[in-house]
């Protein structure tokens, strides 16, 4: 799916501003911001725990100077579901929070008015992704089961979300709603495969398009110099002496592709890069790759969720600020800008689908709830938006999946998505599943991913403060992985501190104890050459949904979440700027 732009055939309109807004239990309307996340923008206990369906309603016109133009509206992502009314007519419907969808909208007529209303459902539960809990625990609740009057109580809980995750359940149009026009032949689909022969860039390019025309496609240096050129829907372009994309400390070099199509034309960013798994080293470009880096969120005080390209800037150049070089789109994937600013900046992402959560226990096993074609949908959807970026090196089916309680279920569902991510990628990427701390031995779907990502919180979740304790537990799991021969990255491994808390003597909550618990963890990694990646848990505190073990949200973070360094911060630094490490 292609990213809307403006060019001499092409228009973009924003529909970002204030709309009316209304909880579907009321009939007045108010007033909200789009794009971002209505939760912390009302005030009142309801925004932030509302379960339920919400509309948005706002008019447009679109300008007579595109009466013969193609007119799409496209939403960048509205969570989690969507069903969207043109002039009180039901134009489509959207299931998944995180990933664009868009319709024609070419019938409905230039120059007049025209009414909007999206509704929006906030709800979870298994048959979502996101998974929300429907037995009435919420994840970091306290369960008690089997006193009555908990059971009583808990019984009342229905009807509410019970994210069945670790982050708040932010909801609304949070990402880019706009118009955008097209000639009436048009290009579609653009997909660029990149590779490299000796010193020459080679691109493998297919489009797709509607309309008679024949596309032409130039390929265009940073200098605006035209490097290669080709007629076709198909072909491969050749570039001699091709400056390649490379993460930091490289250069991240573009090329632009652009399309013309008749009168249409289309323009887009790609790197020449390649991307491999080979033995248990990760490669770009042939050479060893080792992810510094962590899991993040899209996470603010006030957007909530909602697109704010100025954190995503700040983010990055934190990310350079510490030395990193990497980043996953931890739970979900993130809003395009960010993946456009990452292949600018040199930043390679790891990009998740919005899986977590599969990990109920007894009667309710995930694989067999029918979940899976949505999980596949939603996968082929990514995979269609994010498959030029050269930021992007591999995909994550989803995040702590319980592969441990039924690990032949599991590992057909998760084989089922391998196989499909590697059969659709143009680029062929390498695929993982973020693995669940569990008895890794029962496992038997992490050890079949192209790379090894496990999450791991030895010392804190268990073995709770005994750092030396913890290191043994994790060197004999570590001596487990050697045996299966294949890269590895830690993905998750992190202590909460909350800013400001020292401790003469480290204590768990204290920066100083997450200091010395990433060291002692970082203390293992480096024991073991097939370690190709570091991730700590998390860039940033985050929102959560209350419970006894979160104080005002999770406290991990390397970062306060106005982005203060903690004492942590300034530690990594100093490993992954002054060491080594490839
Ligand atoms: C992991 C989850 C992550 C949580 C983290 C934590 O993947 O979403 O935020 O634990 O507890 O299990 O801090």
């Amino acid at each position: 799916m292609l990213y809307p732009i403006t060019t001499e055939s092409r228009s973009v309109i924003s529909l970002a501003g204030i709309w009316k807004f209304r909880f579907c239990d009321e009939e007045e309307w108010r007033s909200i911001y789009v794009p971002a996340s209505f939760n912390n923008q009302i005030p009142e206990a309801k925004a932030r725990f509302y379960c339920g369906m919400v509309e948005y309603k706002r008019s447009f016109c679109v300008p007579n100077i595109c009466s013969n133009q193609r007119k799409v509206l496209r939403f960048g992502a509205v969570t989690h579901d969507a069903e969207v009314f043109l002039d009180g007519i039901l134009i489509t419907k959207h299931k998944g929070g995180f990933l664009p969808f868009e319709i024609d909208i070419s019938n409905f007529s230039c120059g007049t008015t025209h009414s909007l209303l999206v509704r929006v459902d906030n709800r979870i539960n298994h048959h979502t992704l996101p998974i929300g809990n429907e037995a009435g625990i919420a994840f970091f609740g306290s369960d008690n089961p089997g006193i009555p009057s908990v059971e009583h109580g808990k019984a009342k809980l229905a009807g509410q979300n019970l994210p069945n995750f670790d982050f708040f359940n932010y909801a609304g149009i949070t990402r880019s709603v706009c118009i955008y026009t097209t000639p009436a032949e048009y290009i579609s689909d653009v997909s660029i495969v990149p590779s490299v022969e000796g010193s020459t860039g080679v691109v493998q390019y297919e489009i797709v398009a509607t309309g008679n025309g024949i596309p032409f496609v130039e390929i265009v240096d940073e200098n605006e110099q035209v490097v290669a050129s080709l007629e076709g829907m198909k072909g491969i372009l050749r570039i001699e002496n091709a400056t390649l994309w490379n993460p930091k400390p490289g250069i991240p070099y573009l090329y632009t592709a652009r399309i013309n199509y008749g009168i249409d034309k289309y323009e887009l960013s790609f790197g020449i890069r390649t991307v491999e798994v080979s033995g248990t080293s990760f490669l770009i470009n042939g050479r060893k790759f080792y992810f510094k880096g962590t899991g993040k969120h899209e996470d603010s005080p006030i957007r909530g969720r909602g697109i704010d390209q100025c954190l995503n800037l700040k983010d990055i150049g934190l990310l350079h600020w510490l030395g990193a070089n990497s980043f996953r789109t931890s739970h979900y994937p993130y809003a395009e800008e960010m993946y456009q600013l990452c292949d600018r900046e040199g930043i390679v992402i790891i990009d998740e689908l919005p899986a977590v959560g599969l990990n109920f226990q007894g009667a309710l096993n995930p694989y067999r709830l029918g979940n899976a074609s949505y999980h596949s949908k939603l996968l082929q959807e990514l995979i269609d938006r994010d498959k030029n970026h050269p930021s992007v090196v591999m995909w994550s089916l989803g995040n702590e999946p319980d592969t441990e309680h039924f690990p032949a279920d599991a590992y057909h569902y998760w084989h089922a998505l391998y196989m499909q991510a590697h059969r659709i990628d143009p680029q062929n990427r390498p695929v993982t599943m973020i693995c669940c701390q569990n008895d890794y031995t029962k496992d038997l779907t992490t050890r079949t991913m192209d790379v090894v990502c496990v999450n791991r919180y030895y010392g804190w979740y268990n073995l709770s403060g005994n750092l030396a304790v913890a290191k043994d537990a994790f060197r004999e799991e570590m001596n487990f992985w050697r045996n299966i021969g294949k890269p590895f990255i830690l993905t998750e491994y992190g202590a909460d501190a909350i800013p400001g808390m020292h401790a003469v003597v480290p204590e768990m909550f204290s920066e100083e104890f997450q200091v010395e618990y990433l060291e002692a963890m970082n203390e293992v990694l480096d024991e073991y050459d097939f370690v190709v990646g570091e991730h700590p848990w998390n860039f940033a505190d985050f929102d959560t949904q209350q419970g006894p073990m979160r104080a005002g949200g999770n406290h991990k973070g390397l970062f306060s979440r106005d982005r203060t360094p903690k004492m942590a911060a300034y530690a990594v630094q100093r490993r992954w700027k002054c060491k080594n490490i490839e």
